[in-house]
């Protein structure tokens, strides 16, 4: 019979090589049960009564979908009382999530985006939940602060996603290598199906939301014009073109067959300093792209080495092939 590698087999395999230490592993556990949760209750939908707005904002001022919400509570009940986390974080929550003060507290930080692409959930294509692991610089004791988050994505000791699909897909990253597992729904556990990912150097495929083409700079106008130009360009090749408006979904895109993902910085976003989430959507992402052999920039800087501000800082994103990850970084630096 087929030999399958089960997420708990894995872990405990990365445990006994000293690169996961036993709560974080339990922690990746309990994430991993979470997103099977939200995997159900996503594929009930419109049965569930789960899909439409939830008629409140949340920290960003963006409407919150209903599973938005839910998705989030069962982030947060999942990860409260196990004992190894310090604090955790929420796109849809503006402050620290502290531990409830029953439960014992870990050395560990988890944040998340919690439902990545809600606006597409009405129209049954493709969501995720992205989350990043970090060590709790502080006392195991002091309530966690939002200082104690702010460390640039290099720190992160785990990263990933999952991609609810026509399948489930969590992709994680301890340090060593990207790998992808399937939900095996009928036996309720996630398979490795994908191990050690790899981004090819190349790609002939693109995603950018090009209808803001004309709040773009210079060099992204540059180096998409030149791509649109296929053969009778500089380029030499046609490129073809895929915009989801799921990060989770264009990521996964090109951790599988390879491509350039980019939500630059442009005129309509300057002011917030980007669209996408520093902490729980490019960092996560950039450390399983590089982990995979792909490379991860603003533009102007390795999104693992930017210093964070603040909780909910935005962030350009340029990610994935590492040969024109470089070509759009390098025309920003001339
Ligand atoms: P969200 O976290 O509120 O869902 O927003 C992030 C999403 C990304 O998944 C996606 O890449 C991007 O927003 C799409 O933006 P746009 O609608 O501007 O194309
Ligand atoms: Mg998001």
């Amino acid at each position: 019979m087929l030999q399958r590698i089960s997420l708990t087999q894995f872990l405990i395999g990365e445990q006994r090589a000293g690169r996961v230490s036993a709560d974080l592993r339990l922690l990746l556990e309990v994430v991993a049960r979470a997103v099977k949760a939200i995997s159900v209750t996503i594929s009930k939908g419109a049965l569930a009564g789960v899909l439409g707005e939830a008629g409140t904002e949340n920290v960003q001022g963006e409407a919150q979908k209903k599973l938005d919400v839910i998705a989030n509570e069962i982030l947060l009940q999942a990860n409260e009382w196990g004992g190894h986390l310090a604090a955790m974080a929420s796109e849809e929550v503006e402050n620290v999530c502290q531990i409830p003060f029953d439960y014992p507290k870990g050395g560990y930080l988890l944040l998340f985006d919690p439902l990545d692409g809600s606006s597409n959930i009405d129209v049954n294509v493709t969501v995720g939940t992205i989350f990043s692991v970090l060590k709790n610089p502080a006392k195991k004791d002091a309530d966690p602060v939002e200082a104690d988050f702010l460390q640039p994505g290099r720190e992160q000791v785990a990263a990933g996603y999952a991609a609810y699909g026509p399948s489930t897909q969590l992709v994680l990253t301890v340090g060593k290598g990207t790998h992808a597992f399937t939900l095996d729904r009928e036996m309720g556990f996630f398979v490795l199906t994908h191990p050690y990912m790899t981004v090819p150097d190349e790609t002939r495929e693109y995603a950018i939301n090009a209808s803001n083409e004309r709040y773009w700079e210079a060099p992204v106008q540059r180096y998409i014009s030149e791509l649109r130009q296929g053969k009778e360009g500089p380029r030499g090749a046609d490129f073809n073109m895929r915009w989801i408006a799921s990060m989770v979904a264009d990521v996964h895109r090109v951790l599988t067959r390879g491509g350039i993902f980019m939500y630059p910085l442009d005129e309509k976003t300057r002011a917030k300093g980007g669209k996408l989430r520093l902490m729980y959507e490019a960092n996560p992402m950039a450390m399983l792209i590089e982990q995979a052999g792909g490379a991860a920039t603003t533009g102007r800087q390795r999104i693992l080495d930017v210093q964070p501000q603040k909780l909910h800082q935005r962030v350009p994103v340029i990610l994935g092939s590492r040969a024109e990850v470089e070509r759009v970084t390098s025309y920003h630096n001339v």
